[in-house]
């Protein structure tokens, strides 16, 4: 099954909403395979957001990523990796939609609660970035039948 990534941001620590966003992941039937709590350093922040560090908000997401401790967690499911960026909503919370976890969770365009992967091809380099192999965990899940049709089963294994 595709695996993602998902950064709980150090503002939704501060605002105590670890619980209610894992919740959601695990109500929605993704299967957490990794969960690990850690202080972004200098050098993971400028590789995670490599593609923002010439903007001029940068020093300010930076800041905002290293206020606390992130929870990296990499959740796996059928077609995760756009299951899990429609859960989360655009970018500015304000835009996002209600029921996405931007759109009900954060009213800011930086401190927006959470990071998803946006590719299948980001999401493999973002999980290494994030747990070594040991890290991940492969398991069987008593209600996958439940979750998903047959076809399904067969299709995304
Ligand atoms: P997303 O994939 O939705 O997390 O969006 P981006 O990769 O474009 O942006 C990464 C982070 O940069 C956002 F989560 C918050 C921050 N950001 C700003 O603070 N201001 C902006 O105008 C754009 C992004």
């Amino acid at each position: 099954m595709e695996k993602t990534l998902v950064l709980i941001k150090p503002n939704a620590i501060q605002r105590g909403l670890v619980g209610d966003i894992v919740t959601r992941f695990e109500r929605k039937g993704l299967r957490l395979v990794g969960m690990k709590m850690m202080f972004m350093t200098d050098a993971i922040v400028n590789e995670h957001y490599a593609h923002l560090v010439e903007r001029p908000f940068f020093p300010y997401l930076k800041a905002s990523m290293q206020a606390a401790p992130i929870i990296a967690c990499c959740l796996e499911g059928a077609e995760a990796v756009d299951t899990v960026r429609l859960m989360v909503g655009v970018t500015n919370s304000r835009k996002a939609l209600p029921g996405t976890i931007r759109g009900d969770f954060s009213m800011s365009g930086e401190q927006n609660v959470v990071h998803a992967s946006d590719s299948v091809e980001n999401a493999l380099v973002e999980i290494n970035r994030f747990f070594a192999p040991g890290e991940l965990f492969d398991y069987n899940s008593a209600v996958t039948c439940f979750e998903y049709g047959g076809e399904e089963s067969q299709k995304y294994k």
